[in-house]
């Protein structure tokens, strides 16, 4: 007969993942769990991530926990701070909030006597499993430009917008045009003064037109919930089935794609020459693709100047570009983007061998199916190395992720194992079969992105998203070392 200790959890982090997994727990009657928060409320990038336009590129019917469905979105695509706000009902409406320890910063976890020692500036706290669910693209990356800081008006990164800041009347300078350069753009673009968008590579733009859901269709979805459930499932099938097939497998969809960025490029932009400065010299896909509804009308508008120039420094006054132009300026927002390769550091995590994780990912983050990492027992990443991100919704990626933790720490609470990490032979092989396939994706066809990692190879997931669901609904035992009592 089996039978079911206690047992307590670590989580890191209060955002979407985090959330997610404690919702897991509790539904698994475990309640003996503390989250982590270094901040002072939930939602991690959506808490972070306030620049004007935010929104998520992700339809909002998917975007959604699968066990929390909402008809009350009020876009195909709703805006961050709506999203913000979902996270923030589903942890109040679920128990969840009070297990959070905000202002708590874990600096430091290592595994002793069979525990996880997680660390902050409080002291130390031990707990038999440890999940880390700290996000992907959470610590900004500021670029390097000579002369940056000499800057006289204020500079910031997009992630920690200064809304103390008032954008009227001011000259805006916008350096980069990835996902957030372009929501910025779309939604500043004839609103402000002026707005400079400093562009170092075109992106193709796949058009989506964000609408809004009528009050009659809201009310429709919130009466009938297998409205919204049909709406999940159709979305997450036509999701995984163009973008998330496109880019790992050659053929029609992706053709499909790259048709339709160029023919929104043709149609919505008539001027040749600028035409020309916003067409890419790589495939669609190969950088993450844009998903916007008016960027290309935006960037058209009265005020608004993009400047392909390369910059060459910054000085008080504004932007010098190579050719020797001074584009004067009132605020500088650097939209450049993350450390994609942070994941749970700079959090120093240490195994019983006295082995840290920074050892482990020396030539790069890797793991056991994205979540597990050899000699790290009862350590579970949400969103770790090669997680299927890109244009998916990483909401179902931790769900996924999440019960696989469970299946394991369910394994731990009925006494079957005390500990388990994947061995390093089942390790390697995943990885090496992950290296191989990613050669084949859109990913390695030839334009710099923040995918790619320090070996060259993309980290990501190199097939479909359902694999990666297929994996993770069938652990396999015998890829693990295990310690039982
Ligand atoms: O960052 P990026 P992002 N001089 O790294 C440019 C997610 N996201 O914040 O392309 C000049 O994509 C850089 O130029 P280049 C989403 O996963 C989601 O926009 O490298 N330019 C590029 O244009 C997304 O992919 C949503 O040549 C410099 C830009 O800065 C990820 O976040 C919304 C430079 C950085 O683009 C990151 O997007 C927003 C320099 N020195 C973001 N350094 C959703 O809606 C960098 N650049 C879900």
């Amino acid at each position: 007969m089996t039978q079911t200790r206690k047992l307590n959890v670590a989580i890191v982090g209060a955002g979407m993942s985090g959330i997610c997994m404690a919702v897991k727990l509790q539904d698994a009657d475990i309640d003996d769990f503390v989250i982590y928060e270094s901040a002072d409320d939930v939602g991690g990038t959506w808490r972070d991530n306030t620049y004007p336009g935010l929104s998520c590129d992700v339809p909002s019917r998917f975007y959604s926990y699968s066990f929390r469905p909402n008809p009350h979105w009020s876009r195909f695509m709703s805006p961050g701070s709506e999203i913000h706000r979902y996270f923030r009902q589903v942890a109040d409406e679920r128990g969840v909030t009070p297990h959070i320890r905000f202002g708590a910063e874990v600096t430091s976890a290592r595994f002793e006597d069979g525990r996880w020692w997680v660390g902050t500036s409080e002291g130390e706290e031990a707990f038999d499993v440890l999940i880390t669910a700290t996000g992907v693209l959470r610590v900004p990356r500021y670029p390097e430009i000579d002369g940056l800081d000499t800057f006289a008006g204020p500079t910031f990164h997009s992630a920690r917008w200064d809304h103390s800041i008032s954008l009227h009347n001011k000259q805006i300078g916008l350096i980069g045009t990835g996902s957030t350069g372009v929501q910025i753009t779309a939604e500043l673009g004839g609103k402000v003064r002026g707005l400079t968008i400093f562009q170092r590579s075109p992106q193709w733009v796949y058009p989506t037109p964000n609408l809004r859901y009528r009050a009659l269709t809201k009310a429709a979805l919130a009466r009938w919930p297998v409205l919204n459930n049909l709406g999940y499932r159709f979305w997450q099938t036509y999701i995984e089935n163009t973008l998330g097939r496109a880019a790992v497998e050659a053929g029609l969809n992706r053709r499909l794609m790259a048709l339709l960025c160029r023919l929104n490029l043709r149609l919505s932009v008539r001027d040749p020459a600028m035409r020309r400065k916003l067409t890419p010299n790589y495939h669609a896909m190969c950088k993450r693709l844009i998903l916007a509804g008016h960027y290309y009308r935006s960037i058209q508008k009265p005020g608004v100047h993009l400047v392909t120039e390369a910059i060459d420094h910054v000085e008080p006054r504004g932007v010098v570009t190579s050719d020797g132009v001074l584009h004067e300026l009132d605020l500088l927002v650097l939209a450049t983007g993350f450390d994609a390769r942070a994941y749970v550091r700079p959090m120093g995590i240490v195994n019983d061998n006295g082995v840290t994780l920074d050892d482990v990912w020396e030539d790069g983050p890797h793991a056991y199916r994205s979540i597990a990492v050899p000699g790290f027992p009862n350590l579970f990443m949400l969103m770790g190395p090669h997680s299927p991100i890109g244009n998916q919704s990483l909401v179902l990626i931790a769900e996924n992720q999440a019960d696989y933790a469970m299946w394991w720490i369910n394994k731990i609470r009925n006494g079957d194992i005390i500990a388990a990490s994947p061995t390093d032979t089942a390790t390697k092989d995943y990885n090496e079969q992950m290296k191989s396939a990613l050669r084949q994706t859109i990913w390695m066809t030839g334009c710099k992105s923040w995918y790619l990692g320090k070996d060259g190879l993309p980290e990501l997931f190199p097939w479909r998203p359902a694999r990666h669901r297929e994996l993770l609904a069938t652990p396999d035992i015998s890829h693990f070392d295990v310690r039982t009592a």
